[in-house]
């Protein structure tokens, strides 16, 4: 059984985009006729798991929380892997909600905070934007991490390479260890699992050193890097077995601390992406 699903056209460019409201996740996006997000062959799509590929959006935590409020919380939270409401929709865009009314007992018991999460899909000509409000409607004010885990798709891996990091400090979660980025020109060619914080520089991934896709963001200074390369194997919803080949997640998130949302207040974090090809 698929679950929720619907899709958005931009009738000017034939744009289009398809939307799964388990999770929020955008799974398709599709400019000028080329698909531009990898779904993974085997992403589960009944809604009893987080889906492998497109936009899945990442709150209250990135990774798993080992202490504090989020420490009950599977790895990415929760807005992953929960069915959104529909809160408006049109032709080229929709916004879907979460909130505590949404959440299993499971979730709100491990999480108590009330909240609002509205979700934002736009498409105009060859841009996609994905924005998401976050609400603190509790009378205490929270500690989040937020982050869009996109999965680009790719023609080859070893033709890819992303712009915009050089001379940051990055965390390598592969070697465990902190390094300068030296290089204009990142590429992945083994397992690849970074944190970038603070990025400043527009991200642009480029195939075959043309630019492909160019990432605006507000809200959402970080970069994570992630290519499981031959690891994907160990992936149950991970296909095909060569996939990694094929596709690049460059996420932009607000990870590399906590973000504290006042009671009462709202955080914007949105991207924009730019099909350049
Ligand atoms: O964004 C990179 C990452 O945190 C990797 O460490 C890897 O765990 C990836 O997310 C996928 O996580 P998932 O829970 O979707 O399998």
């Amino acid at each position: 059984m698929e679950m929720k699903a619907f899709s958005l056209v931009d009738e000017s460019s034939g744009s289009k985009a398809r939307i799964s409201q388990f999770g929020a996740t955008v799974i398709s996006w599709t400019v000028r006729g080329k698909e531009r997000l990898f779904l993974s062959e085997k992403a589960i799509l009944d809604g009893s798991k987080a889906i492998r590929g497109g936009i899945p959006p990442v709150f209250p935590v990135f990774g798993k929380a080992t202490s504090g409020p989020c420490a009950d919380l599977p790895q990415h939270g929760f807005a992953r892997n929960h069915l959104w409401t529909v809160k408006h929709k049109d032709t080229s865009s929709a916004t879907l909600r979460l909130t505590p009314t949404e959440l299993s007992k499971e979730a709100r018991n491990a999480w108590s905070y009330d909240f609002e999460l509205l979700y934002t899909v736009t498409l105009e000509g060859s841009k996609l934007t994905t924005r998401l409000e976050v609400h603190n409607r509790d009378t205490r004010d929270f500690e989040f991490q937020t982050l869009l885990h996109t999965y680009f798709r790719v023609n080859s891996i070893a033709d890819v390479h992303v712009e915009g990091l050089n001379g940051i400090m990055y965390k390598d979660k592969v070697s465990s260890s902190e390094i300068t980025e030296r290089s204009e020109q990142v590429m992945c060619t083994s397992e690849t699992d970074r944190v970038y914080p603070r990025v400043k520089d527009t991200v642009r991934i480029h195939e075959k050193s043309q630019v492909s896709i160019e990432i605006q963001r507000e809200g959402l200074e970080d970069i994570v890097l992630w290519n499981p390369w031959t690891g994907c194997e160990k992936m149950g919803d991970f296909a095909p077995a060569d996939g990694y080949k094929n596709m690049v997640c460059v996420e932009a998130g607000a990870v590399s601390k906590w973000h504290t949302l006042s009671a009462g207040k709202q955080y914007v974090a949105q991207q924009v992406l730019a099909a350049r090809l």
